[in-house]
């Protein structure tokens, strides 16, 4: 816990931040560095603190744990540390290399000045967990950019790179090398103090612009989510710096303080921290033994179609050179213009220069042939969703790829052991299962087969964070986590629809009242209907629903986004074509089939049942797939939900709003609609548990 290692000699203190793996400033390393500090402070042969961090990385911040406990009165935290440097007489020096995060740039924001690394990369992130910057951000960064370039900065939540930190005199200096940023931290030594409060404090409020009030906090507050729809850290946090604005620094820092005290015990933010450590749990696989992931150092991708060239562009990004295969010419000649289109289409958009895309373009290649493949180390499928043509595939690609070759299919249904049988190493097959657009969408579900061997699984993941994907290992069953889902979370919204209630208004609950990306009907037309008709249809025919309307409208061509027309029209006029319209003939087929279903129609349909029928499936499912050992942790059926299907993090999950409305609430009203609520949630409400609960003592069973 020691952080000072400080050599005297020429009056600097040398503490360097030394609390692995991210040098967090937790409550108790706080109180350490506080003794530090304070023990400086008494030193009269020292005139100036140089304070580093450790292992690469400055530091990542409050340690997000404590968040979960109340602080007592004797409680240290990285604010009473900030304050011991705020009225200290020495000369502080904050030397950054690597990340400078949260509390972490705000212990240096507290310093007289900064020095770092080509690699320093600095941020107050607290937004992304439902917070504001808690140590003075919000009054020092105001004051060091401007009310508004630091408003935009913490209500994005990123980071900024040194040579930009050093442009926005984020940053005094740039040094090339860990080792010099201290040497060049010292020469600092013995400079007046320059503390960002006090320079700015003589100036008072004018030196951050009064007039600034109106235009910045007003339109900051326009352009931020409402507070009950994922906007309430974004709206104290605007609070947080019309007090640097308008109030003297004490008072400010003690509006802070209030404000992040109210957003700790928030419910957003409480969910917002159950996705962040829900995320760095994925890789975590109880029971599979510790195997080095084989090198990656080139893949192919079987067929060229939507999903496959978005695979290949997800590869090239990731550095990763990647074979096209596709076996007709003209198909060929269709995925190269494809990806060479999206390549340009990020040249355009300003996210890409011309170089990075002629780099990454030229790292695909295409060929009509799987004689090319002798040396990859990995292949993708993504062939039509026929398990015939993937067999034969999967079969050809075992004749043909090297022995240590890595095949997984990109299916979203199919079941991978079969799929395995069709070649001679069922060890080295798993499921890669990309979201459209793969390129895009942060999700992927990585499928064990009973015969995927612990090398091959842990490939598979390490394979994920290089893609840069967010890796959620699922069993082998239909649909796996995220589709099994969607099926039945879809199944009510048509329910709700056969008893009369307007489709629009179904999505309009669930997209702009809870804050799904998108409403049931909307995720639709935009899979394609013609894709639910297929699936039903290889399930033994059961239709979506309790009428065939999917059938009906894949038989009138109405096929979702692709024909302009589905559950809902689309007119390129509207949103680019994309902006559902509500559809009086698709409204009148539902009633007539509905009707001679003997399916009652129902004019009381309120919001909250609309919402509760769609939302509930998806945690009577998720329970199914705990229960069943499908999915591992109710985090990361969360975390497919979030990142695969647009559910509001600040919700945290099905799984997680389940906990939210309570077991024992959505057990009753699962039996209210005349549903069998999973055992697992009937088991948990019983015991008046939680869901995250259950799964932990699973976990250890
Ligand atoms: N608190 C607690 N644990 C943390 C942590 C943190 N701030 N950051 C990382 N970890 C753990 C993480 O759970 C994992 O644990 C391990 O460190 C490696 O993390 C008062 C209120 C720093 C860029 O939001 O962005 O300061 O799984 O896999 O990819 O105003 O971690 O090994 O057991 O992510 O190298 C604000 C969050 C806090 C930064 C490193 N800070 N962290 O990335 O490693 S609130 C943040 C990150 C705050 C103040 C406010 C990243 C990283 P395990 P990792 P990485």
């Amino acid at each position: 816990m020691n952080g000072s290692n400080g050599a005297h000699a020429d009056g600097v203190q040398v503490i360097t931040l030394d609390n692995p793996p991210v040098n967090a400033l937790s409550f108790a390393y706080s109180a350490s560095l506080l003794r530090e500090i304070e023990a400086a402070e008494a030193n009269p042969a020292l005139t100036t603190v140089v304070i580093a961090g450790a292992g690469g990385i400055f530091s990542g911040g409050a340690d997000v744990n404590d968040f979960a406990t109340e602080p007592t009165p004797e409680t240290k935290t990285v604010r009473d540390v900030i304050a011991a440097i705020e009225r200290g007489t020495k000369t502080y020096v904050a030397a950054i290399d690597g990340n400078a995060l949260g509390g972490g740039f705000e212990l240096a924001l507290a310093c007289d000045y900064r020095v770092g690394t080509a690699k320093a990369k600095l941020g107050l992130p607290e937004i992304k967990l439902g917070l504001l910057p808690g140590a003075g951000g919000t009054q020092r960064l105001p004051r060091l950019l401007g009310a508004n370039d630091a408003l935009q900065l913490m209500l994005k939540g990123e980071t900024v790179k040194a040579a930009d930190a050093k442009a926005k005199g984020i940053l005094d200096e740039v040094v090339e090398g860990s080792a010099n940023v201290v040497d060049a931290a010292k020469a600092y030594a013995g400079k007046p103090r320059n503390r960002i409060a006090e320079r700015q404090a003589q100036l008072g409020v004018q030196g951050l612009g009064l007039f600034a009030t109106p235009f910045v906090v007003a339109q900051a507050h326009k352009m931020v989510p409402p507070e009950t729809n994922g906007g309430f850290a974004a709206h104290k946090l605007i609070d947080a710096v019309q007090a640097a604005i308008e109030l003297p620094f004490e008072r400010g820092l003690a509006r802070e303080a209030r404000l992040f005290e109210e957003l700790v015990r928030s419910a957003p933010s409480a969910a917002l921290r159950h996705v962040f450590f829900g995320e760095r749990e994925l890789s975590k696989i109880p029971g599979l033994p510790k195997t080095e992931p084989l090198a990656i150092a080139k893949a192919a991708v079987i067929g060229g179609g939507t999903m496959g060239t978005g695979i290949a562009i997800t590869f090239a990004e990731a550095g990763i050179p990647v074979i096209v295969v596709e076996t007709k010419s003209e198909a060929v000649e269709k995925a190269r213009e494809t990806v060479f289109g999206m390549f340009k289409y990020q040249v355009d958009k300003g996210r890409l220069t011309q170089e990075e895309a002629w780099t990454r373009a030229n790292s695909i290649t295409f060929e009509e042939a799987y004689e090319e493949l002798g040396d990859v180390d990995v292949v993708v499928e993504a062939v039509f969703e026929s398990m015939p043509v993937k067999k034969e595939v999967f079969g050809k690609l075992d004749a043909l790829t090297k022995p240590s070759c890595i095949l997984a299919s990109n299916t979203s249904t199919l079941d991978i052991d079969e799929i395995a049988s069709a070649t001679r190493r069922p060890d080295k097959v798993l499921g890669l299962h990309f979201f459209a657009p793969a390129n895009i969408m942060k999700l992927l579900e990585i499928v064990r087969g009973k015969a995927t061997s612990a090398e091959t699984l842990t490939t598979g993941i390490a394979l994920g964070k290089k893609l840069r994907k967010v890796g959620v290992v699922s069993g082998n069953a239909f649909g796996f986590i995220g589709n099994r889902m969607l099926f039945d979370y879809e199944a009510q919204a048509v329910e709700l629809a056969e008893e009369g209630v307007p489709l629009e208004r179904i999505d309009k609950v669930i997209k702009r009242d809870f804050g799904m990306a998108m409403g049931p009907f909307a995720v639709a037309d935009l899979s394609g209907l013609d894709v639910y008709h297929f699936i039903s249809q290889s399930q033994g025919g059961a239709p979506l629903g309790r009428v065939p309307i999917i059938a009906k409208l894949v038989e009138q061509g109405r096929l979702g986004q692709k024909t302009m027309k589905g559950f809902f029209d689309y007119d390129k006029s509207v949103g680019k074509g994309r902006e559902p319209i509500a559809s009086p003939d698709v409204a009148a087929l539902f009633r007539e089939l509905a009707v001679a279903a003997g399916v009652p129609q129902r004019a009381d349909v309120t919001d909250d049942e609309i919402l509760a029928r769609c939302i509930y499936p998806l945690v009577n499912t998720g329970a199914e797939l705990l229960r069943t050992g499908i999915a591992l942790r109710p985090g990361d059926i969360d975390l497919v939900w979030i990142y695969g299907y647009g559910f509001p993090p600040h919700h945290g999950g099905p799984m997680w709003y389940a906990d939210e409305i309570g077991v024992r609430n959505v057990v009753a009203a699962m039996e209210r609609f005349g549903w069998t609520p999973d055992p697992l949630l009937v088991e948990i409400a019983r015991s008046g548990g939680t869901i995250a609960n259950y799964s932990k003592e699973l976990a250890h069973a």
